[in-house]
């Protein structure tokens, strides 16, 4: 398993060569710390030691510096929507394979390997699978029919499939999902059987949330491998998705993938990320460095662990604010795509000892205005001007400003600054150019938007998490 690594990572030097240096020079929009040529490469670091290290993407996004990062820090890509059966069959008979095999094209282009998530799960169902009124004959065959038409597409292709996804209570009992209700117990060794026929070089695995430490849920999982294992279903490996807290990284989750490895499966975790309470501040972030650190050791220290996959490299595209309220930054990089210190924290755990750096994210703030104004407006568009200003005493080493949109806006295009938007929160961040503000200093980015129904300007605006007052920062 790690032998294959390391064949990859002289195949992906040879013939890509892909490297933060690299994209420095050919001027790839990473700005502020994220281009340093110092910089470290998580895929080579993560190779030396025989595992990978990946990420999940949103298929749509894989252009520009969100392409250039996941290209050139990541081994292994998962899509993070796109192979969903609800993606991939809406409706019953009509395929729709664009996005998934845009994904896949993707990392074969720069010697990536691709986790296939996922075969059969409760959620992201079409209607006609989860609504439909099946006998357990018509629902196996339905099933196993998925799987051998996914499966059976990419053949060859995907290095590991998510066979089974969460397939569990908290209790460690099964869920009741319509293929547990319909099919009873023996659904999931017909779906792993299924798996193996459609491609039998695909390492199968069977992916869970909350089953990083050792408790009532992993422990309903550890007794289905191994009873599946006792019976020969073709079951290959253990995920452990990893939606973790910040501070709260399981004190068992070594040991945890420790006793998967010993019945004889391999073991990843496979979306990994640690959320925190918005705002981000210094400590939180320190915090999570070593949070990412410790799950990026406890893999290492075990030697079936083939690797960590993070569920998004960017906060600007994470699942997690909407989903948790009040929640995010749980990724490694920015919304400015620039390396947060949990990219450090990675690095450091991979051996990395090079330095960090004077602050990879944005720094406090001790004050701050803002001027929005938009100067024109047509039918469906508009350009707005944003003036920041630091009140404060202190310099602004590298920043980010954040806004809601009050009535459904979006940014389409922007000038003098990075700008990512998620629902309707907005981070607009410094270009490599404009990252310092002196005190008393200013900055002036802008934008074209798109707007229906209204335009009312943001309520407030936070830069690097701090409020500012609005409508007093002159450009000067
Ligand atoms: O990242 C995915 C997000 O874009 C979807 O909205 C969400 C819907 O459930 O699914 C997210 O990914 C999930 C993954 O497929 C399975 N484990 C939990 C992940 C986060 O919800």
């Amino acid at each position: 398993m790690r032998g294959t690594s390391m064949k990859l990572q002289s195949l992906r030097r040879t013939v890509l060569g892909i490297s933060a240096a690299a994209l420095l020079a050919a001027g790839a929009a990473v700005p502020g710390h994220a281009a340093e040529a110092a910089d470290p490469v998580l895929r080579d670091l993560a190779a030396a030691h025989g595992i990978s290290y990946g990420t999940a993407v949103t298929g749509a996004k894989l252009t520009g510096a969100y392409a250039d990062v996941a290209g050139a820090q990541f081994d292994s890509i998962t899509p993070g929507n796109e192979m969903k059966w609800g993606s991939v069959e809406p409706v019953r008979g009509d395929f729709r394979w664009s996005g998934a095999d845009a994904v896949v094209d993707f990392a074969e282009a720069r010697g990536q390997k691709v986790r296939g998530h996922t075969l059969v799960w409760h959620s992201q169902l079409p209607s006609w699978v989860e609504n439909g009124s099946w006998t357990a004959s018509g629902l196996r065959t339905v099933m196993t029919e998925h799987i051998k038409t996914a499966a059976g597409r990419y053949k060859g292709r995907i290095d590991h499939w998510d066979v089974v996804n969460e397939a569990f209570d908290e209790d460690g009992t099964r869920r009741q999902s319509v293929f547990q209700r319909t099919l009873g117990d023996g659904y999931i060794a017909d779906a792993f059987r299924a798996a193996r026929a459609a491609d039998p070089a695909a390492k199968l695995y069977l992916n869970d949330y909350n089953v990083e430490g050792l408790n009532a849920k992993s422990d309903g999982m550890y007794e289905l491998v191994r009873s599946l294992k006792a019976q020969g279903v073709p079951i290959d490996g253990v995920g452990l998705q990893a939606h973790l807290i910040v501070g709260q990284v399981p004190p068992s989750l070594q040991a945890n993938i420790q006793r998967f490895a010993d019945l004889g499966v391999d073991v990843a975790v496979t979306e990994l990320d640690i959320r925190m309470q918005l705002p981000a501040t210094e400590a939180k972030l320190a915090q999570q460095k070593a949070d990412y650190a410790a799950v990026t050791r406890a893999c290492l220290a075990v030697s079936r662990c083939v690797g960590v996959t993070v569920w998004g490299f960017t906060d600007s595209d994470s699942w997690i604010p909407d989903f948790f309220e009040g929640q995010g930054a749980a990724t490694p990089y920015d919304e400015g795509f620039r390396p947060k210190p949990a990219f450090y924290g990675i690095a450091e755990a991979l051996g990395w000892t090079g330095d960090p750096g004077p602050g990879p994210g944005p720094g406090p703030v001790d004050g701050c205005a803002v001027a929005y104004a938009v100067q024109n407006q047509w039918s469906a568009g508009f350009t707005a001007q944003v003036t920041v200003r630091n009140t404060g005493t202190a310099p602004v080493n590298g920043w980010q400003l954040a806004w809601t949109w009050p009535s459904g806006q979006s940014v389409t295009q922007a000038w003098n600054a990075a700008m990512n938007q998620s629902g309707a929160s907005v981070a607009a961040a410094n270009v490599p150019y404009n990252a310092s503000i002196a005190p008393g200093g200013s900055v002036t980015f802008g934008f074209n938007g798109a707007w229906s129904g209204g335009n009312a300007a943001p309520a407030g605006f936070a830069l690097n998490g701090r409020p500012c007052a609005t409508g007093t920062a002159q450009a000067g």
